[in-house]
């Protein structure tokens, strides 16, 4: 489950997480269920159609650019889509990505 860790770092962090917990992370720790509730926040935010997946253009006005990278990093079977399975799996990627130290939370020296 480490098929996006080649790219990812606190580049596909910003990118991948909204405002709100940018906002919040960058003095605070947060813990994986703090991650995942901001990341649920984005992915409701993004899926407008509501067919509980991402398409490329979804993703692209969601995060107001263009990541070819960041999409097919959490596309895991690759047709074009972000299922919500693949944005929960891909988010435990990324949390274990982060958390370098593996004790479970993340601190701003880890992203
Ligand atoms: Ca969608
Ligand atoms: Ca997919």
């Amino acid at each position: 489950m480490r098929r996006i860790a080649s790219y990812l770092g606190a580049v596909a962090f910003i990118a991948i997480c909204p405002a709100s917990l940018m906002a919040q992370s960058l003095d605070s720790a947060m813990d994986i269920l703090q991650f995942d509730a901001a990341r649920n926040d984005f992915f409701a935010q993004a899926d407008t159609n509501l067919d509980l997946r991402l398409s490329q253009n979804e993703m692209t006005d969601a995060l107001g650019l263009t990541a070819p990278a960041i999409f097919d990093g959490q596309d895991y079977d690759g047709d074009g889509y972000i299922s919500y399975s693949e944005y929960l799996d891909s988010g435990e990627d990324l949390f274990a990505t982060l958390d370098r130290n593996g004790d479970g939370v993340l601190t701003p020296d880890e992203y």
